[in-house]
């Protein structure tokens, strides 16, 4: 039932907003058709074993054949479903950005994500556990005498230019957090002492929620932050106008 109902779009994930997700809602919906389908059929078999016990008993020989042609009609479907999904998979996560896409750096933090962008240098600078410090306006840990890491920003929001690539880096500095934007069809654990890179495309200009799929502590429902997809120009107007981290306060 459920699966009818998404099948026809009475339940469906947002809006999609990114390139890969055509591929996604695409694959779910023919899986979700299948799949319904499957239960209808099911069903109408049962129904019909039950009526037609008598009669199916009389002919072993062709009762026999349909079911090789169920069984191999099955095989055929679920081959196609294991196998559409991998490739699907594979064009998404089994190959990098390309050389020329935005790098963004996400953070996860018990309740926080932090998105740092590179300066005009497009290098990150250097950051080191002991100089995280939030009280400080340091959460991530920038090492200010890193010449490279002057120009980088940190944001609480993630700000993208619509269509192009983006390549995030995805790291946490306490527990396993779960970087997830259902409007892009992403979602990445963020797991301490790694860094996972996703990639994607944003190709709708709007605003998209971004949530926590991990229960990661007390907070952890409040644990979101919003990603906005705006012009080229707009972006980099707003990359323009953002102070580089100079706070003198915390240098060490
Ligand atoms: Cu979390």
């Amino acid at each position: 039932m459920s699966a009818m109902l998404s099948a026809a779009r009475v339940w469906w994930m947002p809006p999609d907003g990114a390139l890969h997700g055509i591929a996604i809602d695409r694959l779910m919906w023919w899986n979700l058709v299948a799949l319904g389908l499957l239960f209808v059929a099911a069903h109408v078999l049962l129904f019909a074993a039950m009526v037609h016990r008598k009669k199916a008993h009389a002919q072993p020989r062709s009762s026999l054949r349909k079911e090789w042609i169920g069984l191999a009609g099955l095989t055929l479907m679920y081959a196609w479903m294991a196998i559409s999904a991998q490739r699907l998979w594979a064009t998404i996560r089994y190959q990098g950005a390309a050389p020329g896409a935005l790098q963004v750096e996400v953070t996860g933090e018990q309740f926080q994500w932090y998105f740092r962008y590179p300066g005009a240098d497009g290098v990150f600078g250097n950051t080191r556990p002991d100089l995280i410090s939030a009280p400080a306006g340091n959460p991530l840990g920038l090492d200010r005498t890193d010449p490279r890491g002057n120009d980088d920003i940190v944001s609480s929001a993630l700000v993208l230019p619509v269509g192009r690539e983006v390549d995030l880096g995805i790291r946490s500095i306490d527990v396993i957090h779960g970087f997830f934007i259902p409007g892009m069809r992403l979602k990445q654990n963020a797991v301490p002492g790694m860094e996972m890179h996703i990639h994607f495309t944003p190709i709708v200009a709007g605003d998209y929620s971004i949530l926590c799929s991990q229960v990661c502590g007390l907070g952890h429902a409040r644990m979101q932050a919003h990603l906005r997809v705006v012009p080229a120009g707009e972006y980099a107007a707003w990359h323009a106008s953002h102070e580089p981290q100079h706070t003198s306060g915390a240098a060490p």
